[in-house]
C-alpha cells in the first residue's frame, strides 16, 4: 500500500491509484472534464491540476499515480486560479445559451462554472462557427458546445471500434467532427449513442421526441399507447436520487399514466414474442441446414453495424423483429382489431434506453402502408424529462400495474436488457422445444451471465451440441464477425448487443451511467426474473392466446408476415 497526504489528510491507496481517485476516497471531488472512470486517461483539459510538494509545475490529478510520501494540495490559490483560468478559456469559446440547452441542469461545464463562480469572460469568439448536425433520426451534434475533452472519440474508438468521429484542425480551429463533416448516418456511425452518454456537455445529444409525444397525448382523436423496454425500469430511479439499480417498474407505470398515456404496456411482452419466433427460427435453421451461425437482431445499432460493416454477412441476422417492433406490429394489427380502433388512430410510443431505436422505428419495412408501427421513441432520459415536466414526485408515487394483454410478460423477457439475457431466454425455450418438452436442467444459465466481452459455451440439447457465444460492444462483435467471415467460426447461435453490458448500459440511459452502475442494473434484471411467476417466454398466457387466435403457431406464415423482417446489404 502507498501512503500519502492530500490537503494534510493521510490516505492509503493501492499501487497504481491516481491522485483523483485517492482524493475521492477522502470525499474530495477534484474538478474534471475529460476524465471518465471507464476510459483511457488522456489529461487533455488539465482542469484537475493540483499542487504536489517538490514539483515545480502543477500535475494532472487524473493521470498522476500516487507515490509513497506524496503530499498533494487541491485547494491552493495557484490551483484555484489555474482551474478558473481554464474554465474561462473554455467559456470564451462556448455558445452561451444554457437555458435552451438539452443538458441544462446536468451539464458538467455548467456545474463547474457555478462551483468556481466563473461568468462568461468578455472575450470575442475566435473560432469559426460550425453548423449543428440534426438530419439523422437519432443524434444531434452541436460543435459550438463542445469542450474538446475527447470522451466521445474515445468511446467510439475504444469501446465500439468504429472511429466515426475524431479531432480535426489545430489551436482555435480544433474540432470534433465526422470525416469531411458528413452527417452521422452517412459515415461509419451506427447511432449507438454511447458518445451521448459520455459527453459532459450538450455537444452530443439525442434527437428529442418528447414534444411530439406530448402533442399526441393531448390529441383527443388518438389512442396513445406506450411500451417500456426491459432496462428502463432499473435505470430511471437514478435520476430521482434512488440507489443505482433500483427496480421502479410500478412507479414508472403510475408516472406514465399521469403523463396521459391511454394504455401502459410492456416491451417485455414483445420480448417473449421475439423469443418464441427466434427459438423457432433457430431450430428451423439447424434442422434445414440454413445459414449458420444465427445471430440475434434485436439491438438496432448492431443491425446498423452489420449493414454498414459486414453487408456480405447479413444473412446471419435473425429475421425476427426486435421486441419493440414486434410489439408495435401486434399493436397496430391484432390489438387494433380486438379493441376496434383504426390502426391510424393508434399512436404507439416506445420508451427505450437507446437512441438507435429512433432510427429502427423509421425503417420503412417496419410499418405498413407507409405508416410506421412505432410512431415515436423516447429514451430513458426523455422519460425523465417528461416526468419532471409534469411535476411528478416520482419517489413517493403509489405503485400500479401494466395494462393487459400486452403488459403481461415472463422473467425471460426481463433479462433481455442485460448482455447474455436474450441468449438465456432463447435457450429456455429452444431447449424445451428441441427435447420435446424437457426443461433445461438449470433455468439460470450462468455461463452467459456477467460482464466479459465475449462469453462462449456449449449446451447439450437432445444429442446435439449447441455452440453459443454472447458478445457486447461492437469492437468485440467485429472480432467475432471477422472470424465468421474467414470461416473460422464454429458457433451455432450468437447474441450481440452494441452497448457495454447490453441495454442497461444503452446510449439513451441517464448520463450518470458507468460500467459500475450498469452492473447493478444487470443484477436488478436478474432479480426481476427470479421473482417472476413465469420465467419462460413460451409460457406467457397472452402469447399462447395470440398464437391460438391470430398467429396459429410460432414460425407460421402469418407469424412470418407480421413478426419477421429483412435487412439491407
Ligand atoms: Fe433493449 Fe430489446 S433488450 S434492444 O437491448 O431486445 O433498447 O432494454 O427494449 O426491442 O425487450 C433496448 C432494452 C429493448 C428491444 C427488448
Ligand atoms: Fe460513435 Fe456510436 Fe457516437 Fe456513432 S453514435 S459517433 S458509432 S459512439
Amino acid at each position: 500500500m502507498i501512503k500519502l497526504k492530500i490537503n494534510g489528510m493521510p490516505v492509503e491507496v493501492k499501487k497504481g491509484t491516481k491522485i483523483l481517485q485517492a482524493a475521492q476516497m477522502l470525499h474530495i471531488d477534484i474538478p474534471h472534464l475529460c476524465y471518465h472512470p471507464d476510459q483511457r486517461v488522456k489529461a487533455r483539459c488539465r482542469i484537475c491540476s493540483v499542487e504536489v510538494i517538490g514539483k515545480k509545475r502543477l500535475l494532472a490529478a487524473c493521470a498522476t499515480e500516487c507515490w509513497d510520501g506524496m503530499e498533494v494540495f487541491t485547494d491552493t490559490k495557484v490551483v484555484r486560479d489555474t482551474q478558473r483560468g481554464i474554465l474561462q478559456l473554455i467559456m470564451a469559446d462556448h455558445e452561451e445559451n444554457c437555458l435552451t440547452c438539452p443538458r441544462n441542469g446536468n451539464c458538467v461545464l455548467q456545474q463547474l462554472c457555478s462551483r468556481f463562480n466563473v461568468l462568461r469572460p468578455n472575450l470575442t469568439h475566435v473560432s469559426e462557427a460550425i453548423p449543428v448536425k440534426t438530419t439523422n433520426p437519432s443524434l444531434v451534434h452541436d460543435p459550438e458546445k463542445c469542450v474538446k475533452c475527447g470522451r466521445c472519440i474515445r468511446v467510439c474508438k475504444d469501446v465500439q471500434g468504429i472511429e466515426a468521429i475524431g479531432f480535426a484542425g489545430r489551436s482555435t480551429g480544433l474540432k470534433v467532427t465526422t470525416p469531411y463533416g458528413e452527417e452521422f448516418n452517412k459515415t461509419d456511425c451506427v447511432l449507438c449513442g454511447q458518445c451521448t452518454v459520455v459527453c459532459p456537455v450538450g455537444a452530443l445529444v439525442e434527437k428529442d421526441d418528447t414534444n411530439r409525444v406530448l402533442e399526441a397525448v393531448f390529441n383527443p382523436h388518438k389512442v396513445v399507447i406506450v411500451q417500456t423496454a426491459p432496462s428502463v425500469r432499473v435505470a430511471l430511479g437514478d435520476a430521482f436520487g434512488l440507489p443505482d439499480g433500483s427496480i421502479v417498474t410500478k412507479k414508472m407505470v403510475s408516472a406514465l399514466r399521469m403523463i396521459g398515456f391511454d394504455k401502459v404496456f410492456d416491451t417485455n411482452y414483445g420480448a417473449d414474442l421475439t423469443i418464441t419466433e427466434e427459438a423457432e427460427e433457430l431450430i428451423d435453421r439447424l434442422k434445414n441446414n440454413k445459414k449458420m451461425p444465427m445471430t440475434t437482431s434485436c439491438c438496432p445499432a448492431w443491425v446498423n453495424f452489420m449493414e454498414k460493416h459486414y453487408p456480405d454477412e447479413i444473412a446471419h441476422l435473425s429475421s425476427t423483429k426486435s421486441p419493440m417492433s414486434i410489439f408495435s406490429a401486434v399493436a397496430k394489427t391484432q390489438y387494433a382489431k380486438q379493441e376496434n380502433i383504426a390502426p391510424e388512430n393508434i399512436f404507439s410510443v416506445a420508451i427505450m434506453p437507446c437512441i438507435a431505436k429512433k432510427y429502427e422505428a423509421k425503417r420503412p419495412e417496419l410499418g405498413r402502408g407507409g405508416i410506421a408501427d412505432t410512431d415515436a421513441v423516447i429514451t430513458t432520459r426523455g422519460l425523465i424529462k417528461l416526468i419532471k415536466y409534469i411535476g411528478i414526485d416520482f419517489c413517493n408515487l403509489p405503485e400500479s400495474e401494466f395494462d393487459n394483454p400486452m403488459g403481461e410478460s415472463t422473467g425471460a423477457g426481463a433479462i433481455f436488457g442485460a448482455t447474455g439475457g436474450v441468449m438465456e431466454a432463447a435457450l429456455r425455450t429452444a431447449y424445451e422445444w428441441m427435447t420435446g418438452g424437457k426443461p433445461m436442467p438449470t433455468l439460470e444459465y450462468l455461463p452467459v451471465r456477467g460482464f466479459d466481452g465475449i462469453k462462449e459455451a456449449q449446451v447439450e440439447i437432445a444429442g446435439h451440441t449447441l455452440k453459443i457465444a454472447v458478445v457486447h460492444t461492437l469492437k468485440n462483435a467485429a472480432f467475432i464477425m471477422d472470424k465468421i467471415r474467414s470461416g473460422q467460426c464454429e458457433y451455432d447461435f450468437i447474441e450481440v448487443m452494441a452497448c457495454p453490458g447490453g441495454c442497461v448500459g444503452g446510449g439513451g440511459q441517464p448520463v450518470t451511467t458507468t460500467f459500475a452502475v450498469t452492473k447493478k442494473r444487470m443484477k436488478a434484471l436478474y432479480m426481476i426474473d427470479r421473482n417472476s411467476k413465469l420465467r419462460k417466454s413460451h409460457e406467457n398466457p397472452y402469447l399462447k392466446k395470440l398464437y391460438a387466435e391470430f398467429l396459429e403457431k410460432p414460425g407460421s406464415e402469418k407469424a412470418h408476415q407480421l413478426l419477421h423482417t429483412h435487412y439491407h446489404a
